[in-house]
Formats: structure tokens, sequence, C-alpha cells
């Protein structure tokens, strides 16, 4: 348990703060590089070290599996689509209809719910509702009519593998022309990585939703908020929001 008193700044969790910052720098990790998965995907899209590989069109091929990782300096594993953390960009356009064949090469089932997509039900991919998950070793076709445009994103809904690395962006175009005129867009996900064991995340989180709120101010922003807002609103400003509440979705 971190120290309750109103003064402190929580060490994460054995890592120095220029360690996590490094480790985020070194985020978007392309692993198993040789594997099958990356030459599907290296087909399809650009594959950089770095930022999540590009996927566009009607038919995409995803698959799941584990990958190894070093964000902090600890080896560890994450859940992949195509050997990528983040997972590859897919890019649709709106009056589509797209195919994506989900392959599973993890040892447990897997799932994928596409986010604030508008399709029929038996396409949300959320287990219990239409089906119970994609087991070991099979592959399940996901197909429906795009009938939106706009930013979204998918990712696991089975287990923890969300929070193991199984999240990705999607971009949809407007059917029409495009009523934005950049020359480039970039698409900015943001996540963070944990060592630690997902469950046992879940379980501090159950026992104290604030566990992981580093951004506690210090003594000194506590004194300045103090003159400017009273102590009342100062000690108010302590209850943030912690930063793995935001993937921790269920
Ligand atoms: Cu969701």
């Amino acid at each position: 348990m971190p120290p309750r008193s109103p003064f402190f700044i929580v060490p994460t969790q054995g890592l120095s703060r220029r360690r996590f910052v490094q480790g985020l720098a070194a985020g978007g990790v392309l692993a198993g590089l040789s594997t099958p998965a990356f030459k599907a995907f290296a087909q399809q899209g650009s594959a950089t070290r770095g930022a999540a590989p590009v996927l566009k069109g009607t038919e995409f091929d995803l698959v799941i599996a584990e990958s190894p990782v070093n964000f902090t300096g600890k080896p560890g594993v994450a859940t992949t689509i195509n050997g990528s953390l983040p997972a590859p960009t897919l890019r649709w356009r709106e009056g589509d209809t797209v195919t994506i064949r989900v392959t599973n090469k993890l040892r447990e089932a897997t799932s994928i719910h596409w986010h604030g997509i508008i399709l029929p039900y038996q396409m949300d991919g959320v287990p219990g509702i239409s089906f119970n998950g994609i087991a070991p070793g099979e592959t399940f076709t996901y197909r429906f009519k795009v009938q939106q445009s706009g930013s979204y994103w998918y990712h696991s809904h089975s287990g923890f593998q969300e929070l193991t690395g199984m999240y990705g962006a999607i971009i949809i175009d407007p059917a029409g022309a495009e009523t934005i005129h950049a020359d480039r867009d970039h698409v900015l996900l943001f996540s963070d990585w944990t060592d630690e064991d997902p469950m046992r995340v879940f379980t501090k989180l159950k026992s104290q939703s604030d566990y992981y709120n580093y951004n506690q101010p210090t003594v000194f922003d506590f004194f300045r908020d103090a003159s400017r807002e009273g102590t009342a609103a100062a000690i108010d400003k302590r209850g943030g929001s912690g930063c793995l509440d935001s993937i921790l979705r269920f």
C-alpha cells in the first residue's frame, strides 16, 4: 500500500521516473519479426519500429499472439496483434463492407470489441452476447458495413489481454470528401504499460481505486494551491484520476 499522507509522491513501483519515460519512448514494439503474422502485415502496411503499422482496405488478417517485450529493462510478455503493440491502426472507409479474420494463437480464448462502431450485435465481439470468444487455434471472421466516420479504437474483451497490449486505433474516412483539410494527419494513441501482473493490478484497484494515482501534488504544489485557492480547494485537488483507470475498461 502506498503511504496515505497528503504530502507525498508515489514512487512508480520501483521504477525511476526517467526509466518510466524511457520505456514509453521505446513503446511501439514490433515483436516476432520473422513470424508469418509479421510477413502477412508487412505485405499490407508499413511496419516501422516505434509506430503501429497502418492496414488499409476492406480485407484484414489479424493474428493474436504473445510476444516478448521489454519497455522498462525488465523482460515481459505482451498480447499483440500481428506482432505489434499498439495493434495495427485499421483504416476503413465509410460505406465499405470490411472483412476481418482474427486468428487466435494464444493459449486462451480471445475476442475483439470494435469500440463505438455501429454494427450488428453478432459482430460486436463481446463474449457472452452472440459467441463465446475465439478459441485457441480458431479464426473468427467479422464482417460488417461501416456506417460512420471518425476516430475509434478496438481492443480485446477477454481476460486481461487489453491491459497487456491488445488495443489499436481505427480511423474511418468519410464516404464523401474530407471535410477537414490537412497536409498530414497523425494518430495519437495514449496508453501505458505495467510490468505488474494484470491480475494484481486489478485486485489492487478493486480494493483502492486511487492506488496508481501518481499525480499527487507535492508539498510545494499544495501550499501554492492553498494560497491561491484556499486550503479546502487544495485538499480537494488531491482526488485526481489514476492513469491505469483509463485502460481498465470492463
Ligand atoms: Cu470497448
